[in-house]
């Protein structure tokens, strides 16, 4: 245990996991592995996916416009992505048997109408801060430890914004699972090898 250092369990909700809304393959898989692994940190964020209904990054909103087409939004490339953790409904809960009571924040994101938001940093228009990056900060917080869902979008851009916040940053692989759209898997992992995030295993975090 380091008091220095953070896990952060992304969007480990309902509609991720197989059955739901945006099903992560495999995503249900991981929940005892991070339960396990939360034990072993004293600080713990959980971040929440939370859209209120007709947020901009549903394929729904935009009338003629498919699930997974990208989409011209004013900051840049937007995937369109079936109805999914819309804020309040059951899909937006954390999965039942996630057991990590002693979590000290749950970050909420996306619930901007027109913004989207993978990162638990940075909105999608990579400016608007969450907060997150103060709140780990205030806590003298140098080093992140990221599991969760999923690999490509909502972890690596989360475990990127952390370098550019100057944090020290580690992904666990296997308390991880990924969505794999048209190579995103390849190119999230690219992108965090150039950003300077180390890829670990459980053995090497908890040693
Ligand atoms: C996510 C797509 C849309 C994620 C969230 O948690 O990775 N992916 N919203
Ligand atoms: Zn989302």
């Amino acid at each position: 245990m380091s008091a220095h250092r953070a896990l952060l369990v992304v969007d480990m909700q309902n509609d991720f996991m197989p059955g739901g809304a945006l099903a992560v393959p495999g995503g249900d898989e991981i929940v005892e592995t991070i339960n396990r692994l939360a034990r072993r940190f004293d600080n713990v964020v959980l971040t929440q996916d939370w859209h209120c209904p007709g947020h901009a990054s549903f394929a729904s909103t935009h009338p003629g416009r498919q699930i997974y087409e990208t989409f011209d939004a004013s900051y840049g490339p937007q995937i369109l992505w079936p109805d999914h953790c819309v804020m309040g409904t059951p899909g937006a809960e954390f999965h039942p048997d996630l057991d990590i009571p002693h979590a000290g924040l749950i970050l909420r994101k996306g619930y901007n109408a027109v913004v989207d938001s993978y990162s638990a940093f940075l909105e999608a228009d990579r400016r608007t801060r969450t907060g997150l990056d103060g709140w780990l900060a205030s806590r003298g917080i140098t080093e992140v430890v990221v599991c969760g869902l999923a690999t490509d979008f909502c972890v690596g851009w989360t475990a990127c914004d952390a370098r550019h916040f100057g944090l020290t940053v580690s992904v666990v692989d296997e308390a991880c699972r990924g969505i794999d759209l048209d190579g995103s898997l390849e190119r999230a992992h690219r992108d965090m090898d150039k950003a300077g995030v180390d890829i670990v295993t459980i053995a090497g975090v908890v040693g």
